[in-house]
């Protein structure tokens, strides 16, 4: 196996560098064999291999990766060995991050080596700001670089309106755009990097699928790669699931996309420093009060009761952080078995992390 072939995949030196001397010589006699995890339909696992321009490979879990949802998940890579016409995946490496959530009181992973995470609202009534500060927090605790994307700006004369309120979040980059502008789309480009994987995540009827899809030149598009979308409706703000599964594709840049089915309530796992960063104006302004201990209740001299008064601190941000952290606090609880499992799994990709932002500065200070 020519490991090269796998870069287009998202394939580096970071998954390299763990596999062992006996495991590279077992690669590159055939004997063993990676894939890049592209789809999970129940029982059904399919890879990316380096023969990946001819489709995906369906693989064999064994028992001690069941149930699959606590071990890998879309966007993983996987040593498999072959036996006979099939791939049993025997490993999985080591991701560099991983996005999950709580769900159904177990932790539950969504899609893994992320490069961004692409917050997709609409610009219509689903539009939520508060919503969008959980994404957000969620993005930072799994320490993945968040996009958010206001689609259809064409059901609006006000983009500037939306585009203001998410301004006004803990978030770098944002775009507005429209499936049915292809012009607008341009103002993701700086994101669409070949190799680099994003995952589109947000509420059902945003437009998660038709956006993939628009990522696509048409020219190029294979019927097998289109992702499903609802037929346009007249009010979609309630749109019903059309993505079931989550899907790992490649469009013809090199641009690898992880499609996600809408999420009804998106409740965060053991999320404290992620929504510490998303409401990282809050704790700037509670490091300056009198006391130390302050509560923000009726303390003398409390930065955050002035600024609230003053509305320099909007209620609604101030009340969304604490429902935030309460509920953080309570789904913890309630995931305790999960919470052993994640602690380990941070300060391995928090390394990860630190380091890639580390590299992208030093890539700015060349410029
Ligand atoms: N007006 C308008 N409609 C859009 C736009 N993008 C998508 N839609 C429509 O919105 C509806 C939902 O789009 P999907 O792409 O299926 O939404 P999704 O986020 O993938 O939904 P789920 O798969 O259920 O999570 C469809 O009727 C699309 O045609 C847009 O930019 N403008
Ligand atoms: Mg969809
Ligand atoms: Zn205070």
């Amino acid at each position: 196996m020519n490991i090269s072939t796998l870069q287009p995949l998202g394939w580096n030196h970071f998954f390299l560098q763990q596999t062992d001397t006996q495991t590279f010589e077992k690669l590159q006699s055939n004997e063993l064999l990676i894939f890049r995890i592209s789809a999970i339909h129940r029982s059904v696992i399919k890879g990316l291999g380096s023969n990946w321009p001819e489709g995906e490979v369906e693989l064999l879990c064994p028992e001690c990766f069941q149930p699959v949802s606590d071990f890998f998940c879309v966007g993983d890579w996987v040593i498999t060995e072959r036996t006979n016409e099939h791939f049993r995946i025997l490993k999985v490496l080591e991701a560099k991050n991983q996005l999950e959530r709580l769900s159904n009181h177990k932790r539950q992973l969504m899609a893994a080596n992320l490069d961004y995470l692409f917050i997709v609202t609409s610009a219509n009534s689903d539009f939520n700001i508060k919503r969008l500060e959980r994404y957000l927090a969620m993005a930072y605790e799994c320490q993945i670089e968040p996009v958010i994307v206001l689609n259809k700006i064409d059901l609006t004369d006000d983009v500037d309106g939306f585009l203001d309120q998410i301004r006004s979040l803990s978030v770098h980059n944002l775009a507005g755009v429209s499936v049915l502008k292809p012009d607008s789309l341009s103002s993701l480009s700086h994101f669409l990097i070949p190799t680099a994987t994003i995952a589109m995540v947000g509420s059902s009827g945003v437009g998660k699928s038709s956006l993939v899809n628009a990522l696509f030149t048409h020219a190029q598009k294979k019927q097998s790669d289109i992702q499903s979308v609802s037929e346009i409706r007249e009010d979609d703000d309630k749109g019903k699931h059309t993505t079931t599964s989550r899907q790992l594709i490649i469009n013809e840049q090199g641009v690898l996309f992880i499609d996600t089915p809408g999420i009804r309530e998106l409740k965060l796992l053991n999320a404290q420093e992620g929504i510490e960063q998303t409401f990282d104006d809050i704790i700037r302004l509670a490091k300056e009060c009198k006391f130390t201990n302050c509560t923000h209740q009726t303390e003398p001299s409390c930065q955050v009761l002035q600024a609230l008064e003053s509305g320099i601190l909007p209620l609604y941000h101030w009340q969304n952080y604490q429902k935030l952290l309460k509920e953080d606090a309570y789904n913890a609880r309630s995931a305790q078995g999960a919470y052993a499992q994640k602690q380990h799994q941070k300060t391995f990709s928090k390394k990860v992390f630190r380091e890639q932002m580390k590299h992208r500065e030093n890539k700015g200070n060349n410029k």
